[in-house]
């Protein structure tokens, strides 16, 4: 069965919608944030610690898997699910971002990208077929076409070329796609331009995916900009599909996001800034390696009911990070994780009660941006 989106309300003031989506394995709440676990592993976080903060769905990323272990390891495990004993739905997205991402290291044709390995130099290529065929064998849930991220800034001229080619490139990852369990989305490229957009979307929705993502944006352009573009593409993609925001996960972006009209989001940022010391809170973010939380016996955030807050103090945490000590990092990633999730569960809860934009003032008036 393919994943089947239920539009349950919208929103009286914005284009914020709450909704289901339904998959094999099991029913999504929308708008949900995707913890990131690039590797098979959302780092230092057990699947039962994942579940125990109530995340619904994570994401895991072809390029990584496809070059170390290899996704014919994985098809011998069983399938991603089974190799990394998580039974809740999975998405990976197609490589082509993270392959972009390596800048000098690659090349792209129209037959696809080639690339050296960042693990070991060896020359790779990753074509639509081939992010197909890996992600048919890691068994996702959701699978995303092949396409590219341009550049920020890029060139009218390089952004309609490079959308036409995603195009194409949908085309043919549809082709190959061999798995009648797994829901391939589409992409919608086309930079900052209003009307390559509408041209890319309207390409895409030809194609008929289950479910459209919105690429190309969070790439080094100004937030007011990135908000301006969601505000005209969002209403380009259907209404009874789901429409994802890749690589988002602010908490400003997540409720500028949904006030547009995006169901899902993924982003590390929780994860990598946790491991870096850095907390978010209902407050704003805390760096607890700051001296002043050296005697602070509060918890991370006074507001928040999760495992960390529940049973430490910041001067402990302070203490782990300055000691070098692994639970420090487990600690913060799992508070993080669990505030981006609560917050994403507190806007559902806005929604189903119409009352979003009064939850994001209240938001804002605690959250300090600065
Ligand atoms: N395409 C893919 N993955 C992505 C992006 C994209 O444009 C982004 C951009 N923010 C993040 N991850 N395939
Ligand atoms: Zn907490």
């Amino acid at each position: 069965m393919l994943v089947k989106y239920e539009l349950l309300k919208e929103c009286s003031e914005t284009k914020a919608r709450l909704g289901k989506l339904h998959t094999n394995r099991g029913v999504i709440n929308t708008p949900i944030f995707m913890p990131v676990g690039t590797q098979a592993t959302v780092k230092t976080m057990t699947p039962e610690e994942l579940k125990e903060m109530n995340a619904e769905i994570i994401l895991s990323n072809t390029y990584h898997l496809f070059l170390r272990p290899g996704h014919g390891l994985i098809e011998k495990a069983g399938g991603l699910h089974k190799f990394m004993n998580w039974d809740r739905p999975i998405l990976t997205d197609s490589g082509g971002f993270q392959v972009f991402s390596l800048g000098k290291l690659r090349k792209l044709s129209e037959e696809g990208a080639t690339f050296n390995s960042h693990i070991d130099g060896s020359k790779q290529e990753l074509t639509p077929e081939k992010a197909i065929e890996i992600q048919n064998a890691l068994d996702s849930d959701i699978a995303m076409v092949l396409d590219e991220c341009p550049p920020y800034p890029a060139t009218r001229e390089y952004v309609y070329n490079s959308l036409k080619r995603t195009t194409r490139w949908a085309k043919r990852c549809i082709d190959a796609n061999n798995n009648p369990n797994q829901s391939l989305f589409g992409i919608v490229q086309g930079g900052m331009y209003q009307d390559l957009r509408e041209e890319s979307a309207k390409e895409l929705l030809e194609l008929d995916f289950p479910g459209y993502a919105i690429g190309g944006l969070s790439v080094g352009e100004p937030k007011n900009l990135m908000y301006e573009v969601l505000e005209y593409t969002t209403p380009l993609l259907p209404k009874d599909k789901p429409r994802y925001l890749m690589g988002v996960g602010s908490p400003d972006a997540l409720f500028e996001g949904v006030e547009k009209g995006i169901d899902m989001f993924d982003c590390v940022h929780p994860t990598r800034i946790g491991r870096n010391g850095t907390a978010m809170t209902t407050y704003g973010t805390v760096n607890i390696k700051n001296a002043k939380f050296k005697e602070d016996f509060t918890p991370l955030d006074s507001e928040c009911s999760c495992y960390t807050c529940r049973n430490y103090t910041r001067a402990y945490l302070r203490h782990l990070f300055k000691a070098n000590e692994i639970l420090g990092l487990r600690l913060m990633t799992y508070h993080n994780v669990h505030f981006l999730i609560d917050t994403m569960k507190n806007i559902r809860k806005s929604l189903e009660e119409d009352r979003f934009m009064t939850y994001k003032k209240e938001f804002f008036d605690k959250y300090d941006q600065s």
